[in-house]
């Protein structure tokens, strides 16, 4: 998988060099572009911004070094590619909300590409211009706003990347974790460890018996508990 993010801040994609993902990198299993959409500019300042059409506050992202960036990105696309058009997300509170069933699916994309805005967001034509080229979405990390997409975009490439065979040492891991599409939609079970006694607190004396029957149900049941307490709205 080529994953690119287009950027003011390429130093905000450092981290992806780390730990399972940064593996990944040096194993080849996939492959990390930043693009630093100044370098795309042609002016003194290097700008990137300007103000909105139709008054307001704030700045609005420009879109000539968009269409400069993204040509550049489209004419490297190789015909060979398994995709048709590369997907390119706009990371934006106006998005549709990322789910696990997004990165599901966007974990089986060859070649994905990341448009962090700032300001108050991208001139909307970038986005009308783009769909001719591009499989182009626009997703939210959540219902609350941040500085600008990177951070949304760090996240959702943290979801993808782990899903693809081979990041992650032991698959199974994947399966009961909250969000999966296999945990029946619940949120997790809690978990422990040894030892069985630890500052006067007991593992709970069903995980300690041997029943699997009886740990299974013990799990569902929790799980079922923790749903309905804090996130009803996932109970079927
Ligand atoms: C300017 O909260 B966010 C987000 C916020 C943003 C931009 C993009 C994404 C651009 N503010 O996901």
């Amino acid at each position: 998988m080529l994953i690119e993010a287009v950027t003011v801040f390429p130093e905000y994609f450092e981290p992806l060099r780390l730990s399972l993902i940064g593996k990944a990198i040096e194993s080849g299993l996939i492959d990390v572009r930043i693009h630093d959409l100044r370098d795309f500019t042609h002016d003194r300042h290097r700008t990137v911004d300007d103000t909105p059409y139709g008054g307001g506050a704030g700045m609005v992202m420009k879109p000539e070094p968009w269409g400069e960036v993204l040509d550049d990105i489209a004419s490297r696309v190789q015909t060979i590619e398994l995709q048709p058009q590369p997907t390119l997300i706009f990371t934006t509170p106006a998005g549709t909300p990322f789910a696990q069933s997004a990165a599901d699916e966007l974990a089986t994309h060859e070649h994905i590409v990341f448009a962090c805005g700032r300001y108050e967001g991208i001139d909307q034509r970038v986005i009308e211009w783009a769909r001719a080229h591009f499989d182009v979405r626009e997703y939210s990390l959540g219902d609350y706003v941040l500085n600008g997409g990177e951070v949304a975009a760090l996240a959702m490439s943290e979801a993808i990347v782990r899903l693809i065979p081979g990041v992650i040492g032991n698959p199974e891991s994947l399966i009961e974790e909250s969000h999966a599409a296999t945990s029946d939609g619940l949120l997790e079970y809690p978990v422990y460890t040894k030892p069985a006694t630890w500052r006067g607190l007991d593992v709970p004396e069903v995980l300690l018996s041997g029943h699997h029957g009886e740990v299974a149900k013990w799990r569902r049941a929790r799980s079922e508990a923790l749903t309905a307490e804090r996130r009803p709205d996932l109970l079927p």
